[in-house]
């Protein structure tokens, strides 16, 4: 499979935000002064709100005022992390690579920039969590979830749930109409179906600090991603996703 030459060609950055008023504001600020030293990478960030009842617009919309490089898009009912990732890949947008990241500052800006850089050359690049810096209780079930994927799936991936990955468009736009996890499990379901494309992929270590305020909840978010992965191993999940979200967002704003 191809990869386009460079990334520095242009990279759309989707931020996918559920009631996050309190942690983006400071976390994209952080991420789009990083891209303005680094302007030949064409960086773009595109937050897509999921179903947000707190002022997250609002603080977004504010920085869109200052940077012409960070768009949004609304949501009104929840559609899952999953859900609002693959709702900004499906966006119209022209950069060849497709990034994500959490809103809440969890990867620190110089190693989403690093990881956008290492993709160069691969199909995908995802990043990987030092997992000593990790409370036990986040690092405990992320190793029984490592195990239940490897067990399903055959991964061979070191982490697949650190929330800053990056992939190549022509690989994305294969995928997308196929996916059908839309809850926070959906990136194994997109390594699983990469990988069963031939793409390469490059594993970068990074930094990652467990921000305070997470929505997830160990045994009910937990719960829900391990049965999400079981119906995916079983092929019992469903529509595809672009099937199920609402033919467009709610409300938009592009500069
Ligand atoms: N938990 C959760 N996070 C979501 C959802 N939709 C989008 N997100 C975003 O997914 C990212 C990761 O969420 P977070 O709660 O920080 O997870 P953690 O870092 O694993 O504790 C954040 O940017 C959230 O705003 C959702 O439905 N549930
Ligand atoms: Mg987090």
């Amino acid at each position: 499979m191809p990869s386009p030459a460079d990334t520095r060609c242009g990279v759309l950055v989707v931020v996918p935000a559920k009631n996050e008023a309190a942690r983006i504001g400071p976390a994209l600020e952080a991420y789009l002064v990083e891209a303005a030293l680094r302007p030949q990478m064409g960086a773009k960030f595109l937050v897509v709100l999921n179903g947000c009842t707190d002022r997250t617009q609002d603080v977004v919309e504010t920085l869109t005022r200052r940077h012409r490089n960070l768009n949004w898009v609304r949501y009104d009912d929840p559609i899952g992390k999953g859900g609002a990732v693959l709702a900004g890949f499906r966006e119209p947008s022209d950069e060849p690579w497709l990034a994500f990241v959490d809103a809440d500052g969890a990867t620190p800006p110089a190693d989403l920039f690093r990881l956008l850089e290492r993709a160069q050359g691969f199909n995908a690049a995802i990043a990987v969590r030092d997992m000593s810096s990790r409370p036990l209780g986040r690092r405990i079930p992320s190793f029984i979830f490592n195990l239940w994927v490897r067990f399903l799936f055959w991964l061979p991936f070191a982490d697949t749930q650190c929330g800053a990955k990056v992939f190549c468009r022509h690989l994305i736009a294969a995928i997308l109409p196929r996916m059908r996890l839309s809850g926070m499990a959906f990136d194994v379901e997109l390594l699983v179906r990469a990988r069963a494309l031939g793409a390469k992929f490059h594993q970068e270590p990074i930094a990652w600090s467990d921000r305070s305020g997470s929505g997830v909840r160990i045994f009910s978010t937990g719960g829900r991603m391990f049965m999400d992965l079981f119906r995916l191993r079983l092929g019992l999940t469903g529509r595809p996703v672009l099937e199920r979200l609402p033919a467009q967002p709610d409300a938009r704003h592009v500069s």
